[in-house]
């Protein structure tokens, strides 16, 4: 019994260790300014923002690219990048989102940028679904 759980262990430790840097800040092991979670995705501050509270958008599956994503992954990143983007105030900001290393992606991990352009207000934190 020690054996196979040391072994389950071991392997998910691999498995980890084999995926992104995104992984691991939603496994908790890199902290992360989280801004919304649920069991699908994490919202958290980019941790070298372009604008004042630049956010990122992130499946928990795991896939680099988009086109890895299977759809049913897909489902609330888009609708939390947007309310991300009405809880900052900006009514001028970008959503982004970067694949392969020539269209600038630096992490292998789908995600999608929200970038205010103007940020009037002080929070970020969102509540599912919005009130
Ligand atoms: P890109 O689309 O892959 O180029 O964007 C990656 C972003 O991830 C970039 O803006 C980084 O500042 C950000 N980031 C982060 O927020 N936390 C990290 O630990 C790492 C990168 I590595």
């Amino acid at each position: 019994l020690v054996a196979a759980v040391l072994c389950t262990h071991v392997y998910s430790w691999l498995k980890l260790a084999a995926r992104s840097i995104f992984c691991k800040i939603i496994a908790g092991q890199i902290p992360s300014m989280k801004l919304y979670e649920d069991d699908e995705v994490l919202a958290f501050l980019d941790i070298g923002p372009i604008a004042k509270r630049h956010a990122l958008v992130i499946p928990k599956y795991h896939a680099a690219k988009l086109h890895e994503l299977p759809d049913e992954h897909l489902g609330r990143l888009l609708p939390v990048a947007k309310r991300l983007a009405l809880a900052s105030g900006a009514d001028e900001y970008n959503i982004l989102q970067n694949n392969g290393r020539g269209a600038h992606q630096q992490v292998d991990h789908v995600h999608f940028h929200m970038i205010p352009k103007t940020s009037p207000k002080e929070g970020l934190i969102i509540e599912w679904p919005a009130t």
